[in-house]
């Protein structure tokens, strides 16, 4: 993009070229940081609400402590997205915990960072939608949610989804599936999984150990819109190898048919009507909801 790019840190627009992190941000130091996806669509930013709430619910949780209140980040996320003018693009929220060495965080000087930029991401080619993606399932499993809730959508879990992707890789695969530690369904690296099988929609439960997706719950939200059965049993690879239909949802790769599992179609092997429907359904609301940019 040949325009001036800009990052926002701690409210203040910034070239994205003179944009750094601390040397003793604890982010940096130990992952202590949270984040957000959000993407922009036709000039407007999608669920932004839900995924600054989803923020604070993940601040509260690890007693993380913005100077900003939700409003102000709304408005910082609409200022950074439009100083970068993408009409369509990517934005990253990254919170620290702040500056200082040490775990201790009564060694921390002053409040929480806020780290905003806005890039262009497609995460799968165009015919991954249209042909439907190849997973397999990882041996690398999701941490307990007692260890950590994840609910939270904190930086330093991620090493664990990066060990899975980077596995998924080496098969080959488009995306991995994460068991829990019980070795139930839980989500692939960065995306939720959904079964159809006759008709009805299963998802594995949040309280199992995965993140509620904000396209999740948009989804779930458009196939109850369409007198589709959307349940949250235990679900188990049986289910997922015998299923009629699969997809994955998630901001960064939206709806996506996932067709063939651990060396097993699924179905027929080609992304089936209700993932179809949905996908479009997704595609016209994406295009007509959000906060406007400009
Ligand atoms: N599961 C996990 C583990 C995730 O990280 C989702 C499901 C889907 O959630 P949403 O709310 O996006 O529907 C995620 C989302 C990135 C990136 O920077 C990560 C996510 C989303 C977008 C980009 O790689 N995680």
């Amino acid at each position: 993009m040949s325009e001036p790019q800009f990052a926002c840190i701690n409210g203040e627009l910034i070239p994205k070229e003179k944009a750094f992190v601390p040397l003793y941000d604890h982010g940096m130091l130990y992952g202590d940081g949270l984040f957000e996806g959000i993407r922009v669509y036709n000039n407007r930013v999608f669920k932004l609400d839900e995924h600054v709430a989803r923020l604070y619910f993940s601040a509260k949780a690890l007693n993380i402590e913005l100077a900003i209140d939700k409003t102000a980040m709304i408005a910082d996320i609409v200022k950074t997205a439009k100083a970068n003018g993408h009409v369509n693009g990517y934005i990253r929220v990254t919170v620290t915990r702040g500056e200082g060495l040490g775990l201790d965080p009564k060694h921390l000087k002053g409040k929480a960072n806020v780290y905003i930029s806005c890039e262009q991401l497609a995460l799968y080619p165009k015919e991954m939608y249209e042909n439907g993606l190849i997973v397999v399932t990882v041996s690398t499993r999701l941490p307990s949610p007692d260890v950590i809730d994840p609910r939270v959508k904190c930086t330093g879990k991620y090493i664990n989804n990066i060990m899975a992707k980077a596995e998924a890789n080496r098969y080959g695969a488009g995306e991995g599936l994460m068991l829990t530690r019980e070795g139930y369904v839980g989500e692939a690296t960065g995306d939720n999984i959904f079964l159809i099988k006759n008709g009805a929609i299963t998802t594995p439960p949040a309280s199992i150990g995965i993140l509620q997706g904000i396209t999740r719950d948009t989804v779930i939200d458009l196939a109850r819109g369409f007198g589709i059965a959307v349940s949250e049993p235990i679900i188990t690879q049986y289910d997922v190898y015998n299923a009629d239909e699969v997809f994955l949802t998630g901001t960064a790769a939206e709806v996506i048919p996932a067709v063939h599992f651990d060396g097993r179609d699924i179905g027929d092997g080609k992304p089936g009507p209700i993932t179809r429907k949905l996908i479009a359904a997704y595609r016209d609301l994406t295009q007509s909801t959000g906060t406007p940019v400009a």
